[in-house]
């Protein structure tokens, strides 16, 4: 069997609809092929997701002969746990770093600097000429993560062929554009329930570069009311656990990120990487920016 699955920390919905769309590609082209994943789904698969009801295991016995493709993560040290590295035959990804390691490996990946690893997997549809097993809910799911992924299509990693897919899927699927809210404010009612927990659910552990942190968090939401209000308490979980950390704290109705941490070492790094001050343990980017994003300015600045 083929097993499609992404990372070991968490599952959000890139990962979570590129890997369930990419299965049903496989499977018409008569491969045996399932998406499972060990991980906790985060903030960005709320109700209106679930309501789609794809059902994906996290229960996986491994065979000798099965395969593994990983999708929305190219890093090896974060893969599924149930991922045997020798026996990987397929990356997509746009997260960048590693492109270099697959390619020395011999083994087939696609890694672009792209907003939604979900566009990728609509474009092999597309290329495949299998478009037509893209029901209503696969379009809703793909939509989803081009939306998440690409906040809501303003984030600067947002191209033009992100904006595509979008589009297509919207009208493959006969789906109004009602329902692009509908997902954000899905979003939100989820955070809202317990805010901590939605920060918890997104952390990434890794160290890209002396200007960052190792512990990174990110939060997209709708309005930052709720959100504001728990920063206390998100920080002194996070004291709790790290010394060191950073969280981005996206809101699409602003349009901007706020860079949360009270580590007033890491607020001076960060205050040089973006020319900019803290106050109150905020500082403000007057156009939001996705992780990835900011990981990527980091690995490429220098003094
Ligand atoms: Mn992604």
């Amino acid at each position: 069997m083929v097993v499609i699955t992404a990372g070991k920390k968490y599952l959000d919905i890139d990962a979570y609809a590129s890997g369930i769309a990419y299965a049903v590609l496989l499977k018409a082209k008569g491969i045996d092929c399932e998406f499972i994943s060990t991980a906790r789904k985060n903030g960005s698969i709320p109700k209106v997701v679930s309501d789609l009801k794809f059902n994906i295991t996290n229960i996986y016995k491994p065979k000798k002969n099965d395969k593994y493709i990983i999708v929305d993560i190219s890093n090896p040290d974060f893969l599924d746990k149930i991922v045997d590295p020798n026996r990987i035959i397929e990356v997509v990804d746009h997260h960048t770093g590693f492109e270099q390691f697959w390619c020395e490996q011999n083994i087939p990946n696609q890694i672009e600097f792209i907003g939604a690893v979900a566009t990728l997997i609509y474009e092999k549809f597309v290329q495949n000429r299998q478009l037509f097993l893209l029901d209503k809910n696969l379009c809703k799911l793909l939509i989803c993560a081009i939306l998440d992924n690409t906040l809501n299509l303003k984030a600067n990693i947002t191209s033009q062929r992100d904006i595509e897919a979008y589009h297509s899927l919207h009208k493959l699927g006969n789906i109004s554009y009602n329902f692009d809210k509908e997902y954000f404010l899905s979003c939100q009612k989820q955070i809202n329930e317990d805010v901590v927990q939605a920060v918890l659910n997104d952390i990434k552990i890794e160290q890209v570069s002396n200007f960052l942190p190792k512990i990174f968090g990110q939060l997209t939401f709708y309005d930052k009311k709720t959100i504001f209000d728990k920063l206390t308490d998100i920080s002194s979980v996070m004291n709790n656990q790290y010394k060191e950390w950073l969280i981005n704290l996206i809101c699409l109705k602003d349009g901007k990120s706020y860079l949360f941490t009270t580590n007033p070492h890491i607020q001076t790094k960060i205050e040089k990487l973006f020319q900019s001050k803290f106050k109150c343990n905020l500082l403000v980017l007057k156009q939001f920016m996705l992780r990835k994003e900011i990981m990527k300015k980091a690995k490429q600045f220098t003094i």
